[in-house]
């Protein structure tokens, strides 16, 4: 049965006007676009979408980026959403994601790395609730 994820187009990618191309991957990948938005993310806002983050050393950082230009979160539909998605944007590190995976060829680095993708069913639901409401 299909389920639900929760990506976001990061700053970074958007700069790169790679919005298209990232929306036509995962769309060629099977998944389908439910819900999509642009906006530019408020400090406050940032700050309690990581939560989870806030004691980790880059939290100021992160939050820094992902306030500094506009962004496209999405909710993304298919079989295993969370897991495959996990899957077919590689790792956190874009240095260390192979080519033909979107960090791998949109990002930069462990901060820019061009996607955000929920980790765990529970957490696309707070994430899909945060962006687009119950
Ligand atoms: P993922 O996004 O792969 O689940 P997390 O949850 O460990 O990775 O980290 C959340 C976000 O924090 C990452 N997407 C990345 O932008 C940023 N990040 C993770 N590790 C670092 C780091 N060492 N330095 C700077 N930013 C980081």
């Amino acid at each position: 049965m299909a389920d639900q994820t929760l990506m976001i187009v990061k700053p970074d990618a958007v700069a790169k006007n790679a919005i298209g191309q990232i929306v036509a991957r995962v769309e060629g990948d099977g998944f389908v676009v439910r819900q999509l938005r642009m906006m530019h993310l408020s400090r406050e806002q940032a700050e309690e979408f990581y939560d989870v983050h806030k004691e980790r050393p880059f939290y100021g950082e992160l939050v820094d980026f992902m306030t500094s230009g506009p962004a496209v979160p999405m909710v993304l539909e298919r079989a295993d959403a969370v897991p495959h998605l996990r899957e077919f944007i590689g790792p956190t590190n874009s240095n260390e994601a192979p080519a033909g995976t979107i960090r791998g060829d949109f990002g930069t680095d462990v901060q820019c790395n061009a996607v955000h993708a929920s980790d765990s069913s529970e957490n696309a639901a707070r994430e899909i609730a945060f962006f687009f409401g119950e």
